[in-house]
């Protein structure tokens, strides 16, 4: 269940390559030679062939469209939920439909004209016949150039999707924007995710590999998220949501304590409350970040109460700084 080929899909043509495809190898593949004075049934047969070998063509094209895409309910939730996320699932349901009944209409034309041939009585009228099928079969797929183009987007970003494996052992990252998720994740990992001073820096999943005790752990650095309700949550934002949602996994909500993130402490407690039933059943550990700007003891007063507060409900609180390394365990 945990491999998906979202690295192998097949290149998708615009609706004119596939055309221009198909077209010059029914030119190639099938007889060329024909006569006027051949037998009627072998001037049939000649334009017969090359009716059924464009469909073919055409049809095993967009079955292996049809097939290499994931399935929507085939696929875990996590991805299915991250696709829903990035590319809207009725938008792909849709494209993917519109391509697989492409391949039915083709059929049923190569099937209707096949029928005709037997009663074409000369030459030209066959040759007539083989053209107005093929020009039907080039007009329906120039009619799914739009369906055609948004696969051949979502296969190219499908292919840059990060490989989480929703079944392993997982840590995952998250919190306010630019509190510190991602200079973590590059001083565990060997990652490289791009850490800069503002927000939104990190714009989708991140993986990568942590062995602690002898054990594998995947780290998922996340996208930052801000604290309002779900309907008003970003794609970016939605990334994490989605992550947090459906991996099995350990969570690391990462607080600046240092407030550099332009969130106070009371802020970033909030937006821990209100996301909370995400970490149901999930260890969960609260790092507080930046201690070589600050230390926890030197906070507000206020401050000060509200991690106390935290800390009271049973929330494990980690001092860490991914500049001095304090805190960091691996
Ligand atoms: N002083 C100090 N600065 C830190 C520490 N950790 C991160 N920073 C700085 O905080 C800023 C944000 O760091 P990132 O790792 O990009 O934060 P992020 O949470 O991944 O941010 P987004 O991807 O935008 O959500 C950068 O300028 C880091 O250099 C720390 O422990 N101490
Ligand atoms: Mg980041």
């Amino acid at each position: 269940m945990s491999h998906y080929n979202f690295k192998k899909i097949t290149v998708v043509p615009s609706a004119k390559d596939f055309v221009d495809i198909v077209l010059s190898k029914t030119q190639r593949k099938t007889p060329t030679v024909i006569h006027r004075h051949f037998k009627i049934s072998r001037i049939r047969q000649f334009y017969t062939k090359k009716v059924k070998f464009a469909q073919q063509t055409f049809h095993d094209r967009l079955a292996t469209v049809v097939a290499e895409f994931p399935k929507l309910d085939d696929i875990h939730p996590f991805y299915a939920d991250l696709m829903n996320v990035l590319y809207d699932k009725d938008h792909y349901k849709l494209a993917l439909g519109q391509v697989n009944s492409a391949k039915h209409l083709i059929d049923g034309v190569a099937r209707d004209y096949v029928r005709l041939m037997k009663f074409g009585d000369s030459l030209y009228r066959c040759k007539q016949l083989k053209r107005a099928a093929l020009g039907r079969m080039c007009t329906i797929m120039k009619r799914q150039n739009q369906s055609l183009q948004y696969l051949e987007q979502v296969r190219q970003h499908l292919a840059r999707l990060p490989s989480i494996d929703p079944n392993t052992r997982t840590i995952l990252v998250c919190g306010f924007p630019n509190v510190g998720k991602s200079s973590f994740m590059n001083k565990v990992t060997r990652a490289d995710v791009e850490v800069q001073p503002y927000a939104f820096t990190t714009k989708s999943l991140f993986v990568g590999h942590l062995d602690y005790r002898y054990l594998r752990w995947q780290v998922v650095d996340t996208p930052g998220i801000l604290d309002h309700p779900l309907e008003d949550r970003n794609t970016i934002e939605m990334q994490a949501i989605t992550a947090l949602a459906h991996l099995r996994a350990a969570v690391l909500f990462v607080m600046d304590i240092a407030e550099q993130c332009s969130y106070s402490i009371e802020q970033q407690i909030q937006l821990f409350e209100n996301i909370k039933p995400l970490f149901a059943n999930k260890p969960l550990v609260v790092a507080l970040n930046k201690t070589d700007i600050i230390t926890p003891e030197e906070l507000r007063e206020d401050a000060r109460v509200a991690l106390a507060k935290l800390e009271e409900d049973g929330v494990t609180l980690l001092p860490m700084s991914t500049l001095t390394e304090e805190g960091i365990t691996a």
